[in-house]
């Protein structure tokens, strides 16, 4: 299994990365710390995250300690949602460069094809139309100017991929997505396949510590703890080997730097085919459906609606 995958824009990808999202910020930066010693090149950000500066002192530490160069290492951050107006995108880059203290970053991500106006709390009555082609437009300038060495999408369904492919002047390089074994997104996956979009799996492990998420089972389920228990792996990494297996980077997230590197242990074996067929076999349930966004003052009145039919 490589070590990377390759992008649209001919950079590599690495096949894992660090998740930070709920990595409290007096931990991040341990964890970054362990996850590049122990071999990850990739993290992978986001200004919501609120712990960008932390990620960034993290960075500096390794580099001024001479464990790797700049070059070493993929870093992907994102816009945030009240950030989608053209002239604001710059200003959010800027915001994100300044606190992981970098110049560019390898991938910049529009995080949520919503939109709440700039500076408003996360209420209905503060989300606004999203007009994802301006937003693209300025993301693309971002691209020329090299502050972002490639540029993406997340949470995107197959129907906005394709609209935004339709108006794209540089086409989206990923579209970062929840994917596991029990939201295997067959559709999107085929839809990036044949368009060049490479899938980015976020909550790879079922996001097994979001207290939000219900049913969240990815490690507990019977067909993943089978395969574990024949192959002599544990459920996680048995769920991560999966998403390499299907063609998708993952994005594990831990603080805990003994999951960190048995997150990492998943190179040098694989599923065989009798067993990784079994998987079709798990049943599917999005997990992070973002239900957030509903609302009958919010544009999206369903989650059918926001996700296109992909629910
Ligand atoms: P994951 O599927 O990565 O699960 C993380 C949870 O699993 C944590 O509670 C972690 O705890 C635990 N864990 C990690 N390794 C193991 C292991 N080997 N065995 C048992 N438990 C383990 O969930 P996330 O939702 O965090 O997704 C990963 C990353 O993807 C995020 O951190 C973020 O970077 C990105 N993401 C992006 C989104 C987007 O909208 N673009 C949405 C959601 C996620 P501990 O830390 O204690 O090890
Ligand atoms: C609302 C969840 C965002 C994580 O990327």
């Amino acid at each position: 299994m490589a070590r990377f995958f390759t992008l649209n824009t001919g950079a590599k990808i690495p096949s894992i990365g660090l998740g930070t999202w709920q990595a409290e910020p007096g931990v991040v930066a341990d964890a970054v710390v362990a996850a590049v010693k122990a071999g990850y090149r990739h993290i992978d950000c986001a200004r919501a995250y609120n712990n960008e500066k932390e990620v960034g002192l993290a960075l500096k530490q390794l580099f001024e300690d001479g464990v790797v160069k700049r070059e070493d290492l993929f870093i992907t951050s994102k816009l945030w949602c009240s950030y989608h107006a053209p002239e604001d995108v710059p200003e959010a880059m800027d915001l994100t460069l300044n606190e992981l203290q970098l110049d560019y970053v390898d991938l910049y991500l529009i995080h949520w094809p919503y939109r709440i106006k700039k500076g408003s709390s996360f209420t209905p009555e503060n989300f606004i139309q999203p007009d994802i082609p301006a937003t693209w437009s300025a993301m693309e300038k971002l691209y020329d100017a090299g502050k972002a060495r490639a540029i993406g999408v997340s949470n995107f369904s197959t129907k906005k991929l394709e609209d935004l492919l339709a108006v794209a002047r540089t086409p989206p390089a990923v579209n970062q997505v929840e994917c596991h074994p029990g939201w295997q997104q067959a559709k999107l996956r085929g839809f990036c396949q044949s368009t060049g979009v490479h899938l980015s799996a976020y909550s790879p492990l079922g996001s097994p510590g979001t207290t939000f998420i219900k049913g969240s089972n990815v490690l507990t389920d019977s067909i993943v703890n089978t395969v574990a228990d024949k192959l002599g792996k544990t459920p996680a990494q048995v769920a991560l080997r999966w998403g390499l297996q299907m063609g998708n980077s993952i994005l594990p997230k831990s603080t805990s730097e003994a999951r960190i590197k048995e997150n990492l242990d998943i190179f040098d074996w694989s599923i065989p085919d009798d067993l990784f067929a079994k998987f079709s076999e798990i049943e599917q349930a999005r997990l992070l459906r973002g239900n957030f966004v509903v609302h009958p003052r919010s544009i999206y009145k369903s989650l059918e609606d926001f996700w296109d039919g992909e629910i």
